[in-house]
């Protein structure tokens, strides 16, 4: 049968598709070989002929047993994901591993009406796009996708405070605020003189700022463009950004905030100083050989010619003093005040250290002493001390000066200990009784070690414990609120790339896989999988759900982008509708089951201004209101006010309605725009 692509799309070749999904089942039993049906299980009656039934050996049922969140019964710890390159964020439950939430972010999200027509969410969405100090296409409008990498919860003296999340856009250089009391978007900025960042997101242990650098260094001056890659190491710049976050409302404040001008290396994963080393900053990069590619050329790729120097370099940064530099020896460039490099040189402000062979993670353990740096392309994590680091600073202790005269310290100076993990060493957490865990991208494996001085000493020190197997190659992971000052250990969530053998095949597109991992036990163990279907995430934050304080409901008529009342709330028998010339005012009330006026005529192009707020109290007690063929869909929570303004530029009869089934009557809760 020929079918074209129109009507494939269409689905009149959906017959045609059925004959592709069967076969497939079989697959799902088989379980990974690891034995037993549940005679063993140590269960009796009524659970061990259930485990017998299903196959079950007696350590799938104690891994179960170890996850299962009775229904009405909560989570301990939820985890805050990037979504990737869906551009939203994912709020999941530990240890259920349960989706609680996918959050609107750069992305439009019509489930929760974000980006489709109301104003709090269209008017963050579209001030996300600097249209005169960066490079963005005005004719396509502002960018409405992001590839979100980092998450940063913010903090309170070095622990998790469950205020507000950041998370950036690895492609466009911009950062996001949503704020944890009702999960939603506040604020997108799109960072000054960054085109690019990847890992450099953190907040300082009291929120003072939230960092974020370039991945790929900016082309300072759009000049020469075309021969700027012949020239990176003069025409590129890196930029290490300290955004002044407003302690009552979270949202960054560009103004106060500062940049660091740092070598055009490839700026990558970032932490922040704690306890011991707090007021510093730390952003560790590859390619320090400034390689650009070329191959048609017939130079070297990108990934051989960045994979020459034995050493690249983690930066370290005096952010503490640098927001006082920059007061009085900043320039402002594109609306942000920049340190140049030569002053953060002159006033101790950077120095350079030797990680070995291109670093990927630099992650700062709870007591601030201790800074690990996975190898990638070498077998070991590197430990780093900080008193070290310091004293060699106060010594002056440098083996060089790099290219841009930035100091570089003595490696032996500064390395508290070496330990060889496995293939591929990425990123390190940490629990509360001094151990590491390092992700191995290569052996899609996990490795445990053991930190120095106070936890362990003498050859217990610097050592590899454990290691576990994870299914397959795994990038991130994340212990329980295991990058503050005080983790709480317990598990760790392995985020893996692939997921190959380990789902039903719902196509050729598979989704990633999060594991669960054990730490109570000696030995680390694998307690279940979980599928992640949106996207790729690169990093989750997980934070104890009782540090968590959502609202249940908004008092009625709370804009939520200010969370006060909106001055334009519409109040319950105060419905109304105003015409002035061409505009059309409307004030609308929802509540189960009507709109009130549930009949609005307007002439074609008439400028409407609706305003609609749910007087509800309860919870959950959601209305939608979406407007066909105006593509407005709108989530009211309860107690939300909102507006949406457009021009009534189609002619026609169109009955909006309710998008959340809220009540019996929710069929009933609908209404006409007549547009004549
Ligand atoms: S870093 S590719 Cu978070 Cu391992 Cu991004
Ligand atoms: Cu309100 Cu359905």
């Amino acid at each position: 049968m020929a079918v074209t692509r129109r009507e494939l799309i269409q689905g009149a070749a959906a017959g045609a598709a059925g004959l592709v999904v069967g076969g497939v089942v079989g697959n799902a039993v088989g379980g990974d070989g690891e034995g037993g049906g549940g005679g063993s299980s140590g269960l009796s009656g009524r659970a061990a002929d259930i485990a017998k039934e299903r196959g079950l050996s007696p350590d799938d049922v104690a891994r179960a047993v170890k996850t299962y969140v009775p229904g009405g019964k909560k989570d301990e710890f939820v985890i805050l994901s990037s979504g990737g390159h869906s551009g939203q964020m994912l709020a999941i439950g530990v240890p259920s591993m349960r989706i609680l939430k996918v959050i609107g972010v750069f992305t439009p999200e019509p489930w929760q009406g974000h980006g489709f027509g109301a104003d709090s969410s269209d008017s963050v969405i579209s001030a996300g796009t600097d249209f005169t100090n960066k490079v963005a296409s005005k004719a396509r409008g502002p960018l409405t996708w992001a590839d979100t990498h980092h998450p940063g919860i913010s903090e309170t003296n070095g622990e998790y405070d469950g205020r507000w999340v950041y998370i950036n856009d690895r492609a466009n250089g911009r950062i996001a605020m949503v704020d944890l009391r009702d999960f939603k978007t506040k604020q997108i900025l799109d960072v000054p003189n960054l085109d690019s960042s990847h890992g450099g997101v953190f907040v300082t242990p009291n929120t003072d700022y939230v960092h974020i650098s370039t991945k790929i260094p900016t082309l300072v001056d759009r000049v020469n463009i075309e021969k700027s890659l012949d020239n990176v190491a003069q025409a590129y710049r890196g930029y290490s950004t300290w955004l002044k976050v407003d302690p009552k409302t979270g949202r960054m404040d560009v103004s106060q905030s500062f940049q660091i001008e740092i070598p055009p290396y490839w700026q990558d994963l970032a932490d922040c100083g704690k306890l011991v080393s707090d007021g510093w900053g730390f952003v560790n990069s590859y390619n320090t050989e400034r390689a650009v590619g070329g191959n048609l050329e017939g130079k070297p790729s990108l990934e051989v010619g960045a994979s020459q120097n034995d050493f690249d370099f983690l930066h370290i940064i005096n952010w503490k003093k640098g927001a006082e530099v920059a007061k009085t020896k900043s320039k402002v460039i594109n609306g942000i005040r920049v340190i140049p490099m030569d002053v953060a040189v002159s006033e101790g402000l950077l120095y350079l250290a030797p990680e070995p062979k291109s670093p990927h993670g630099v992650d700062v353990a709870p007591n601030g002493e201790y800074i690990s740096v996975g190898g990638k392309l070498d077998p070991h994590v590197t430990i780093y001390a900080w008193s070290k680091i310091q004293k060699a600073i106060d010594d002056k202790n440098f083996e060089k000066k790099d290219d841009y005269g930035v100091p570089v310290l003595k490696f032996d100076a500064i390395v508290a200990g070496q330990v060889e993990v496995g293939a591929g060493p990425l990123h390190t957490q940490y629990d509360e009784k001094g151990h590491g865990y390092i992700s191995l991208f290569i052996e899609s494996a996990v490795a445990k070690f053991t930190l120095g001085e106070p936890y362990f000493s003498g050859d217990k020190a610097f050592k590899l414990v454990d290691k576990v197997s994870i299914n397959y190659n795994i990038g991130h992971l994340c212990t329980m609120e295991g990058d503050t000052v005080k983790p709480a250990g317990k598990y760790l969530v392995a985020l893996n790339k692939w997921s190959i053998d380990r789902f039903l095949t719902v196509g050729t597109l598979k989704p990633q896989n999060f594991q669960l991992v054990d730490l109570t036990t000696e030995k680390m163990e694998v307690l279940s999988d979980m599928p992640i279907g949106v996207g790729e995430p690169h990093y989750v934050q997980a934070i104890r759900a009782d540090r968590l304080k959502a609202w249940e409901v908004y008092p009625v008529g709370t804009d939520p982008l200010t969370f006060e009342k909106s001055p334009t709330a519409a109040e319950k028998d105060k419905e109304k509708i105003e015409r002035k010339g061409n505009t059309v005012e409307i004030w609308t009330t929802v509540t189960r089951s009507r709109f009130k006026p549930d009949t609005v005529k307007v002439k074609e192009g008439d400028k409407i201004i609706w305003h609609l707020t749910n007087i509800e109290t309860t919870p959950d007690a959601t209305h939608g209101f979406s407007i066909p063929r105006y593509n407005v869909n709108i989530s009211l929570d309860p107690g939300e006010s909102v507006t949406t303004e457009f021009v009534a530029d189609a002619k026609g009869a169109f009955a909006y309605y309710c998008t959340e089934f809220c009540s019996a009557l929710h069929l009933e809760m609908q209404g006409w725009l007549l547009v004549s």
